[in-house]
C-alpha cells in the first residue's frame, strides 16, 4: 500500500507544473455547475482530467473522487486506494490572479469515507513557487516542485524536500476566517472578537493559501458554520478530512465545532463540513465557545 501512495503523490508532483502551465488561458467560467453548484473555469476542468487520468492509472488505486465531479470514478482494476481530490482549489482567484492550490486525500476505504481512513494528504501551491506538503506516518513534508525548468510530462519531475518535519508554530500569529461577518453565528463572531485582539487578519480566499500562513505562522484558519449554511462552504472528503489531517500530523487541531474533522460520519460524497483547523488551544477555544 505504500508503494501505491507514493506513486500517488509522484503522479501529482509530476502533473503539478502541467497544471500550473494550464492556467493561462483558462480564466473562463464552464457552461455547467459542480456538484456543489459552483461555477467551475476552464482550469478547474483541465486539472481535474490530468488528476483523474493519471491517479487511476496507478495500481492499486481503486477510484477517483473529484470536487468537480458528481459520480466516483472506477478504474479498470480494483484497488485498495480510493483518491478524493479538489483539482483547483481557490479558483476563482484566478482571475485576480493570486493563490491557488490543489488536495489530494489519499483513504484506504471506497468513499465517501472517514478522516481516519486516510492514509496520507497533500496539497500543492500554487504560489511564487510551486511547493508541496505531504502528510503520512504522523509526519509533515514540504518539498518544492521546481516547475519552470520541468514542464514537460513525463521529465521525471522531482519535489525537492526542504523540511523533513513541518510543525505548527507554538506562537500563533495569524488568522483568517471565511464567510460574511453578518452571515457568522453569535457564538463564533464573540470566539473572533477574542481573536482579533490578539492575532493578525490573514485572508486569501483560497483555502491553501491561508492554511499555508497557518502552517508556517501559527494560528487559526476557519470557514465556519453561517447562518445561512450550517454546515459551511468546504467539503468534508475533499478538503475537511485532508487539510485537518495534515494539521494534526503538524501537531495543530480541527474541529468541525465539536470534533476532530477526522472523526465526522461521512454520509454523502459532496457534503459540506464547518471547518476550523490551527493551534491546538484555539482551536480548543473555538468548541469552548461554540458550546455555551
Ligand atoms: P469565499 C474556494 O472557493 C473555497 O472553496 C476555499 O478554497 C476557500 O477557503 C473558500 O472557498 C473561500 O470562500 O466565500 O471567501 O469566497
Amino acid at each position: 500500500m505504500s508503494d501505491v501512495i507514493t506513486a500517488v503523490l509522484d503522479e501529482v508532483t509530476e502533473t503539478a507544473p502541467e497544471i500550473r502551465a494550464g492556467l493561462t488561458g483558462r480564466r473562463e467560467y464552464q457552461a455547467d455547475e459542480n456538484p456543489s453548484g459552483e461555477q467551475m473555469l476552464a482550469a478547474d476542468v483541465h486539472a481535474d482530467q490530468l488528476l483523474e487520468e493519471r491517479i487511476l492509472a496507478v495500481d492499486g488505486v481503486g477510484s477517483y473522487a473529484s470536487e468537480e465531479r458528481d459520480e466516483i470514478q472506477e478504474a479498470e482494476e480494483d484497488g485498495d486506494i480510493h483518491v478524493a481530490c479538489d483539482p483547483l482549489d481557490g479558483s476563482s482567484n484566478l482571475k485576480s490572479n493570486n493563490v491557488m492550490g490543489t488536495i489530494v486525500a489519499v483513504y484506504d476505504e471506497p468513499l465517501p469515507a472517514p478522516g481516519r481512513a486516510l492514509r496520507a494528504a497533500a496539497y500543492v501551491l500554487y504560489g511564487p513557487i510551486t511547493n508541496m506538503v505531504v502528510a503520512r506516518d504522523d509526519t509533515v513534508t514540504e518539498y518544492v516542485i521546481d516547475c519552470e525548468t520541468q514542464n514537460a510530462p513525463g521529465t521525471g519531475i522531482e519535489r525537492r524536500p526542504v523540511d523533513g518535519d513541518v510543525t505548527l508554530p507554538s506562537d500563533p500569529v495569524v488568522y483568517g476566517f471565511g464567510g460574511r461577518v453578518p452571515d457568522w453565528p453569535d457564538d463564533f463572531a464573540s470566539y473572533v472578537r477574542d481573536i482579533e485582539q490578539e492575532l493578525k487578519l490573514r485572508y486569501g480566499g483560497a483555502m491553501i493559501g491561508d492554511v499555508s500562513q497557518v502552517l508556517e505562522y501559527g494560528g487559526v484558519f476557519a470557514y465556519p458554520a453561517l447562518e445561512s449554511a450550517t454546515n459551511g462552504k468546504l467539503r468534508l472528503q475533499f478538503e475537511g478530512n485532508p487539510i485537518g489531517y495534515i494539521i494534526e500530523s503538524a501537531g495543530g487541531r480541527s474541529s468541525d465545532g465539536s470534533q476532530s474533522l477526522l472523526d465526522v460520519e461521512p454520509t454523502e460524497l459532496h457534503q459540506r463540513v464547518p471547518v476550523h483547523i490551527g493551534n491546538a488551544d484555539l482551536i480548543e477555544r473555538l468548541e469552548t465557545a461554540l458550546s455555551d
